[in-house]
């Protein structure tokens, strides 16, 4: 089949280079100029293991072409960004730009297929009207679907072809189409339903996440008050066979699980009170995670402290600063009047202040370190060398990463958030 893709960024680009390397002549098309010149030049504006590989095989074979412009083709796939707003209410207008600029090269029998992860109802409200002036009957002449992508970062590639895949349709022969199409690379297994619960479904696993970690994070906060270990107390209780609590830290990142759980609250915050309550929570991690820092350094006395953050990645062993609660914990450090300096090997270039790439530097002088991300290269840190530059011996370890009784031995006072 041809397919044009519209959005080319972390779900757009992987999704294009597979179908086009399985079998199908693929266009994929970005409003961003640069984005386009790098990809057709076999270059990557994003990082994603194996990504270079299939880009190379999918250019090199002519399977895949891209432009700034939509081309004609048999299926259609909109994969841009629906964010959220200051106000936190969805901003779906990349949604219907995309849907409106496709409207014009629709033809009769073509398929068009939603992947974005959006609030329920949107392709009711949004995708469907702009295709109206095609002069299509929807669902005959039309066929329209909704088939969410669940990939993490890091492991795309694998999670596409080994994960289960939920695919909506605005009717049978629909859903049909789009299961036909993916089963192109798919190996889990493909579930049927219509495009509004395929929607909700997609919002609701996030969403199960956001509240989960936010439990956690409130278990993390009574235990401190007792001393009692919750990491130990999660892990014995996740014995239990259907019990699973997912882990406290310094707050939730990512583009998904920090945005979509207020697609729920935006169709009845009297309803979603439990969800907008974790989300809450959540994003007081970074004040509570800065607030111990200051408790734990008041000891010292010393004015305008410097402490010295470990990761700004939203988690480890990635290179995404989007909504990372590291940002969030550093500006609340610093309103409390703690000096920061922050390292992460994985972050090269951005705009914060208080970064450097140079970890000596970071740790020089500092009365405590502060490990925000669950870095590999963190952990293998040595605390005797750690030490040796700092002015004081404190570590606090807010996603409980490091190996506690080795810093201990060093002659550090640890801390580990919710213990
Ligand atoms: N986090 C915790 N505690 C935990 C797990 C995660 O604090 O127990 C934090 C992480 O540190 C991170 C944030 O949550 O800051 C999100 O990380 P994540 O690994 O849970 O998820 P994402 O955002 O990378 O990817 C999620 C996935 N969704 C689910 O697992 C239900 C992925 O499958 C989706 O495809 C992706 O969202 C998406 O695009 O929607």
């Amino acid at each position: 089949k041809s397919i044009c893709i519209v959005g080319l960024g972390y779900i757009g680009l992987p999704t294009a280079v597979m179908f086009a390397n399985h079998g199908h002549q693929v266009h994929g098309m970005d409003v961003n100029e640069p984005v386009v010149k790098k990809i057709s030049n076999k270059e990557l504006h994003i990082e994603e293991n194996g990504l270079q590989e299939y880009l190379n095989e999918a250019i090199d074979s002519g399977m895949l072409t891209v432009s700034t412009t939509p081309q004609k083709a048999d299926v259609f796939i909109l994969a841009v960004p629906s964010p959220i707003k200051p106000d936190k209410t969805a901003n779906l207008e990349y949604i219907r730009s995309a849907a409106k600029s496709i409207a014009p090269f629709v033809e009769k029998g073509n398929l068009v297929i939603l992947e974005s992860t959006v609030p329920p109802k949107t392709v009711q409200d949004i995708v469907i009207p702009e295709l109206v002036p095609t002069g299509l009957e929807i669902g005959t002449d039309l066929l329209v679907s909704h088939s969410p992508e669940r990939v993490i970062p890091g492991k795309v590639f694998e999670e596409l072809v080994t994960n289960d895949r939920i695919i909506g349709g605005v009717n049978e022969e629909s859903a049909r189409a789009t299961s036909e199409l993916y089963r192109s690379f798919v190996k889990g297994q493909l579930h049927e339903t219509d495009d509004t619960t395929a929607e909700l479904v997609k919002v609701m696993e996030n969403t199960y996440r956001d509240v989960n970690i936010a439990f956690a994070n409130e278990l993390a906060k009574l235990a401190e008050t007792i001393d009692v270990d919750i990491w130990e107390a999660i892990r014995l209780a996740n014995f239990h066979p259907r019990v699973n609590i997912h882990q406290p830290g310094p707050g939730v990142g990512g583009h998904c699980i920090a945005v979509d759980p207020w697609f729920l609250v935006e169709l009845n915050p009297e309803l979603a009170k439990l969800i907008h309550l974790s989300r809450t929570t959540n994003d007081g991690m970074p004040e509570y995670t800065a607030q111990l820092t200051v408790d734990l350094l008041s000891a010292l006395n010393a004015e305008h402290p410097k402490v010295a953050v470990l990761g700004l990645a939203f988690k480890g062993n990635i290179d995404d600063m989007r909504e990372s609660p590291s940002l969030d914990v550093i500006e609340e450090m610093t309103a409390k009047g703690l000096t920061v300096s922050a390292y992460d090997p994985h972050i090269k270039v951005n705009n914060i202040d208080e970064q450097t790439q140079n970890l000596e530097e970071a740790l020089k002088d500092a009365s405590a370190v502060v490990i925000l991300t669950s870095h590999d290269s963190f952990k293998q840190l040595d605390p005797a060398k750690v030490g040796e530059l700092m002015k004081n011996k404190l570590l606090i370890d807010a996603k409980n990463c490091i190996e506690r009784t080795k810093w201990e031995q060093a002659g550090f006072r640890t801390h580990v958030l919710g213990n």
